[in-house]
């Protein structure tokens, strides 16, 4: 590779941004059980210092993502100051209208309007935390849907959604965006209201630029072409953020990367190709994951490696050869040009991007030499549950 393209590639890996999730910090599990760890942090400040951990060592990951209630506090602004002195930033709110009992039936798309209400009031609390936050994206998922046929009524379920999303709209302000999370399946397991990128993006073009579509990678059925899902909604400027995990057979919540390499390279490749990776396309590359019998911390910093491993060899992907192959139909010197990237080891030229950033060659050894994890088992008793798997 020319010199040029070196550098090309050096700098789209060191302007990557990866963000945390707040609540993979924190003890979580499978609605069998949840194993404690020691040392997790008891307050949203802890999952702060744990992230700026991250960031330490990768110098990609400055963002952390909030979720709410879970890390609830008094004064938001004060969240977002704390982070920025450790190095950090909070990111994308993500809202939680799933917990509670009166959700039984739905949040948005309940059919009695005072649990609708209810939910609408926590969106919108939701973007007066952005407000304090300083917070770019409030990120939806929504439980909501039904278990039995003939339970409620589809359609009308619809309406009631576009409702409570078009007001949540209204209310952001410019700077602000609304990424909206769907989901095949789970808890509800007959309809789900967003069931799909589909139905995702019909609401979001209804509602305008402001509101973008949300892939995690773990929420579609298995054998889903997600690279083909991505490669649409950035040719029509609805992709607003996705996030990563690994499954294996559902909504697994695994480390990206960890279950399929190869799948996040070609997810990758097509961000890359739709020009997805420019900081100006301003695409959320969240993680939602929970570690349950993994140290969270090193799992966390280890799925943030596996996205830049996974962006390194799509960057290295030779696109003007692949043009000629692809123009000339020679199917297998262009399958050969993605593989021959894929296959590259691009661990030696990621611990140089990263030394120049200021940060660890070898991130996991530097985490493990640190003694932050003696540090937090030692002062941190009564470490916190996310709340739910998420
Ligand atoms: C749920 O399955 C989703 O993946 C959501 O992104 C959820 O809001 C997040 O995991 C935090 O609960
Ligand atoms: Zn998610
Ligand atoms: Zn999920």
């Amino acid at each position: 590779m020319s010199e040029r393209k070196l550098a090309a590639v050096k700098s789209a890996l060191a302007s990557q941004r990866i963000e945390t999730p707040s609540w993979a910090y924190a003890n979580s599990g499978t609605r069998f059980k949840v194993f404690t760890q020691a040392g997790v942090p008891r307050t949203p400040q802890e999952k702060i210092d744990d992230a700026a951990r991250v960031q330490r060592h990768t110098g990609v990951a400055p963002l952390v993502a909030l979720h709410i209630p879970w890390d609830r506090t008094g004064d938001y602004a004060a969240l977002a100051a704390y982070a920025r002195q450790r190095g950090v930033r909070t990111g994308t709110v993500n809202a939680n209208v799933f917990q509670d009992d009166d959700y039984k039936l739905g949040s948005v798309t309940h059919p009695d309007p005072a649990v609708r209400r209810k939910a609408l009031d926590h969106l919108m609390e939701c973007v007066d935390i952005m407000d304090a936050t300083g917070s770019r994206d409030l990120k939806l998922w929504f439980s909501d849907g039904t278990n039995y046929p003939g339970q409620d009524d589809i359609r009308a379920r619809q309406d009631r959604l576009s409702e409570a999303l078009s007001a949540v709209y209204e209310r952001l302000g410019e700077e602000q965006r609304l990424v909206l999370e769907y989901k095949l399946f789970e808890p509800a397991f007959y309809s789900t209201d967003v069931p799909d990128w589909g139905t995702s993006y019909a609401h979001c073009l209804k509602l305008g630029p402001r509101a973008q579509v949300c892939v995690d990678t773990g929420h579609h059925a298995p054998g889903t072409n997600i690279e083909f899902i991505v490669a649409f909604l950035l040719r029509e400027g609805k992709l607003g953020a996705f996030d990563f995990n690994s499954r294996f057979y559902a909504d697994d919540d695994l480390m990206a990367g960890a279950a399929d390499p190869f799948q996040l390279f070609r997810i990758l490749y097509e961000v890359r190709v739709g020009g997805g990776l420019e900081p100006e396309a301003g695409i959320a590359f969240m993680l939602d994951q929970c570690h349950n019998i993994e140290p969270k911390i090193p799992a966390i910093i280890r799925s943030v490696m596996n996205v830049q491993e996974a962006t390194a060899k799509a960057l290295l992907v030779d696109r003007e050869e692949l043009a000629k192959a692809q123009r000339a139909g020679d199917v297998l010197t262009a399958n050969g040009l993605l593989m021959d990237a894929y296959n590259t080891d691009v661990r030696p030229l990621l611990a140089d991007v990263r030394e120049e950033l200021g940060a660890d060659r070898d991130p996991m050894a530097a985490y493990a030499a640190s003694g932050w994890a003696a540090r937090i088992t030692e002062e941190r008793v009564g470490g916190q549950q996310a709340g739910w798997g998420a």
